[in-house]
């Protein structure tokens, strides 16, 4: 018996295998977790419904977080399968292209802001708002954030500001859900290569940096993003809420790594 079994969870974000939601998705698969899934377009529904298939679920859903009434139509779907269910994976951030290139003010505009923003924070939220007259009491929210939110990296630029936002959502929502005994967290994740790290400027830099520099001397993977997310989702965390936990091998607690340091002559 899995430490996720009799719950009932809807995952988003997934676009491929590499996806970091296909990973907790195996993950909360592997400790017993019943599974509903989201797709943001007809594009993606085949690579989601591959995923939801190797995790036993034929429950696959339309969402694109712009629209409220997608949000409100995919849970009133939902509650046709699921009458109550346990928590929800947010794991969706977008930016319009060319607002992660380059000088941060120089990239920066009005409607990659509001966009940024609107996509990748206040979607959680409103995922949030609908779902809330049908989670069961112990249910867990769970959000994916970057270190970009609270360090300046060169080209996250306003997305740093959207994770920022999003991080303190969770503290909010958090707070107004813990009446109802609904917790909300979000995972930190280091880099991984997926389809949203694809086309970053030297990123491939950027992994080989972290793996010299963090802690554990290794890159983060999917899967140990997703066994984190299975902690959150589970009972064994019923006292963790409104945090930002770090899933980077350290990464963010070294502030002068020998390695680095080698790097000097
Ligand atoms: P990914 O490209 O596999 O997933 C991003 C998902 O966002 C996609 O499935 C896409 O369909 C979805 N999305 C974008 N706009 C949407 C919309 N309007 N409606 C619904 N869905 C939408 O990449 P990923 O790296 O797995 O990203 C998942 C989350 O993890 C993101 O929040 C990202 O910021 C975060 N994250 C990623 C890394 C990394 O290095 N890859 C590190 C830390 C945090
Ligand atoms: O949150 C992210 C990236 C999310 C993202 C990616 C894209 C690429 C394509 C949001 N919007 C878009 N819009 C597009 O048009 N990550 C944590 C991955 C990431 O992105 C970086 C990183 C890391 C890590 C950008 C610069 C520096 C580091």
């Amino acid at each position: 018996m899995g430490i996720l079994s009799g719950k009932k969870i809807l995952i988003t974000g997934i676009a491929s295998e590499r996806s970091i939601s296909a990973g907790i998705a195996d993950s909360m698969y592997e400790q017993g977790a019943e599974l509903a899934f989201t797709y943001m377009n007809d594009k993606l529904k085949g690579r989601v419904e591959k995923v939801a298939a190797r995790c036993g679920s034929d429950i696959v859903l339309p969402l694109d977080v712009a629209s409220d009434e997608q949000i409100k139509d995919c849970f009133a779907e939902l509650t046709k399968k699921w009458e109550k269910f346990d928590g929800f994976v947010h794991a969706i951030a977008f930016a319009p292209p060319g607002q992660l290139d380059g000088d941060y003010l120089d990239a920066v505009t009005r409607e990659g802001f509001q966009i940024s923003h609107d996509i990748s924070s206040y979607s959680f939220a409103a995922m949030a708002k609908e779902a809330r007259p049908y989670l069961n009491p112990k249910a867990s929210l769970t959000t994916l954030s970057y270190l970009g939110a609270v360090a300046a990296i060169s080209n996250y630029n306003v997305m740093g500001l959207a994770k920022a936002s999003l991080e303190a959502n969770v503290r909010y929502m958090a707070n107004a859900l813990g009446k109802e005994d609904i917790r909300v967290n979000a995972i930190s994740a280091g880099p991984i290569r997926t389809l949203a790290a694809s086309g970053i400027s030297n990123f491939k830099k950027m992994l080989a940096l972290f793996e010299m520099s963090a802690p554990l001397k290794r890159c983060v993977t999917i899967k140990e993003v997703g066994d984190l997310a299975s902690v959150l989702a589970s009972d064994l965390s019923a006292s963790l809420t409104g945090q930002i936990l770090y899933a980077d091998n350290g990464f963010s607690i070294s502030a002068l790594p020998d390695a680095t340091l080698d790097l000097v002559k």
